[in-house]
């Protein structure tokens, strides 16, 4: 970490010890996964020094903005309209924790066979780890699997937390039930900020969030060329800083590395000569959990594509930015985020098609699917992804593990066997 923060994480009330073992041992794993990396692009030095100032410089930009009266809000879930949040001039982080650290303490409040990312999260606020954890005037949770939703009770007694109801159809009714929803949330943030969403500050909003899902998505489209000119990794980078880092600056960096990775397709130039293209569906990873993809893209193998709400389940759909009224602003927002095929729906059909899709335009030769173990609805779910990509040819391998190392030789042996039988 090359800034001195530790004055502002002991304000944040930080345990300062066992957060510089966090932080230490996150370098090691970062310059193991990403920076030993041969041939990256120049534009990824932006990604690294966000990430070597994770806990220090984004988290002083937040508690600059807070001197300021603006208002940080943390979420945990794609389906919290983020729209709103900017709309109110507030700040949205995603607090989605990818890490084993704070584990032994959430195991005191939450049964062990809880899925890794809620144990993380708890973890990290009753460890007090997270610095945007604490720099947080609201923390936004939801109703989508029953592990969060429970785990959200536990939170409430640590931060203010507010938590919105998901529907878990997509009928009328279900849609009736979101849009209340919807303008419940925007109540309570313009009660929190003190600010009026209005047409004006929403539009500003929609169209901001919709330029860095934009951005997102030229890159998933780079991406696809073959051979691809960037790592599974660094894409999965790129998303999962996309949660934390300023939108509008976000943008433009990652507008520039674009532009360089179209020089490096119109060279010719690939990331990994011969790696066999594969395909990842499932649960979310959150920062940072790079445990899978390294050992993918270490087996002969290179990740084309996330299908996962930290990849492309966040970015694909933009919001209807075309309405003039708030009202019609409001709808374009409900239904943009109804369109989320998370596994927390009954049926889910469309979640099918969009990964048979996907495998298909990337020309992938597999697919890995990804669960969290106990993580209930992606488990189910997966003997379905099973049999839609086997109809249409395509092999599938499903993994499930946490973030602990413990499993990783087993995990490699598994997945290096995959990539030969694909080959
Ligand atoms: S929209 S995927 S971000 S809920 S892995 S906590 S489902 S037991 S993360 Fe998710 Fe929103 Fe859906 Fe996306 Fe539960 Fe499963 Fe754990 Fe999960």
């Amino acid at each position: 970490m090359p800034g001195n923060h530790q004055a502002m994480w002991e304000r944040l009330n930080l345990d300062l010890d066992a957060h510089a073992s966090l932080l230490e041992v996150l370098g090691k794993f970062y310059g193991d996964i990403y920076l030993s990396q041969q041939g990256r692009l120049q534009g990824m030095e932006y990604l690294d020094f966000v990430l070597s100032e994770i806990h220090g410089l984004r988290v002083q930009e937040l508690q600059q903005a807070k001197e300021q009266g603006r208002k940080v809000v943390g979420t945990f879930c794609v389906f919290v309209p983020e729209e709103l949040v900017w709309a109110a001039d507030a700040i949205q982080v995603g607090l989605c924790a990818g890490a084993e650290a704070g584990t032994a303490a959430a195991e005191k409040v939450l049964p062990r066979n809880t899925c890794a990312l809620i144990k993380s999260f708890v973890g990290f606020k009753l460890s007090r780890l997270c610095p945007f954890f604490e720099s947080c005037d609201l923390v936004v949770g939801e109703t989508t699997c029953d592990g969060k939703k429970k785990a959200y009770e536990i939170l409430a007694d640590h931060a203010p937390v507010y938590v919105m109801e998901i529907p878990q159809m997509k009928q009328a009714c279900d849609r009736q039930l979101w849009q209340a929803e919807v303008r419940r949330f925007k109540t309570a943030i313009e009660n929190l900020t003190g600010r009026a969403i209005d047409a004006a500050n929403l539009g500003r909003a929609i169209r901001l969030i919709n330029d860095r899902r934009r951005v997102l998505q030229r890159l998933n489209r780079l991406r696809a060329a073959d051979p691809t000119p960037i790592s599974g990794r660094d894409v999965l980078l790129i998303n999962q800083v996309s949660f934390y880092d300023d939108p509008a600056r976000f943008t433009q960096k990652v507008g520039e590395l674009c532009d360089q990775i179209e020089a490096k397709i119109s060279r010719g130039e690939g990331v990994a000569d011969g790696a066999v293209r594969v395909m990842l569906s499932g649960c979310p990873m959150a920062i940072p959990n790079w445990k899978l993809p390294y050992l993918i893209e270490s087996s002969g193998a290179v990740v084309v594509g996330e299908e996962s709400c930290v990849g492309t389940r966040n970015t694909r759909d933009l919001t209807d930015d075309s309405g003039q009224t708030l009202d019609a602003m409001l709808n374009a927002i409900v239904d943009r985020y109804l369109r989320i095929d998370c596994a927390c729906f009954t049926p889910n059909r469309e979640r099918l098609d969009h990964i048979v899709e996907m495998a298909r335009e990337l020309k992938v030769k597999g697919v890995i699917h990804y669960g969290l173990s106990f993580c209930t609805p992606y488990a189910m779910e997966s003997f379905k992804v099973e049999q839609a990509l086997s109809q249409a040819g395509i092999p599938m391998l499903g993994i499930e593990t946490d973030y602990s190392m413990e499993d990783v030789e087993q995990l490699k042996t598994r997945v290096e066997a995959f990539v030969e039988m694909i080959r």
